[in-house]
């Protein structure tokens, strides 16, 4: 579907619970792009295409995606429910979609049981561009490109860049 998409299965997948959910994205993706990372972004709502998350959800784990980043409004299980069925990193994005603003998201994905974490960013799109740079630490420990590109970005932040 987006841009950065390979025949095999992406290096990050990313799962919004709803298109609702897409003008979040816009500012991770090329973040994403810059680290060098394949994605895939799939709308897969933990509660109305159960079936449809837990294909996409298998379909990647087998081919090695390396992170999941899922973002969700409201209620927002589809990052718990993710960390449910992989054992891979899962980023959890709240979104400010109903009338509690993600406070009701935010606390939904960061309070996770013991045992299945999803590591939870701010609100909204900033979160989603760190869910971004989060993803590429992770990948970037075992991969000196993907760490140069880091790198790169810090040195461009401490420059005053955005
Ligand atoms: C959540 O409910 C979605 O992630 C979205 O943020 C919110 C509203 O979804 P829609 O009613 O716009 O599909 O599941």
């Amino acid at each position: 579907m987006a841009a950065g998409k390979t025949a095999s299965a992406p290096r990050v997948m990313v799962l919004l619970g709803s298109a609702s959910d897409l003008p979040v994205i816009e500012k991770m993706l090329p973040l994403l792009e810059r680290f060098g990372l394949t994605y895939e972004v799939q709308v897969a709502s933990a509660h109305r295409q159960h079936d449809k998350l837990r294909r996409i959800v298998a379909q990647a784990d087998k081919g090695g995606t390396e992170v999941f980043i899922a973002l969700a409004g409201m209620a927002a299980h589809l990052p718990g429910v993710v960390a449910s069925l992989t054992g891979r990193p899962v980023i959890g994005v709240p979104v400010a979609s109903g009338p509690l603003a993600g406070v009701d998201a935010l606390l939904s994905i960061v309070q996770m049981p013991p045992g299945v974490p999803v590591a939870t960013v701010a609100v909204g799109s900033a979160g989603a561009r760190n869910a971004a740079c989060l993803a590429a630490r992770m990948i970037a420990l075992k991969d000196s490109g993907v760490a140069a590109a880091v790198a790169d970005y810090r040195r461009e932040l401490a420059r005053g860049g955005s």
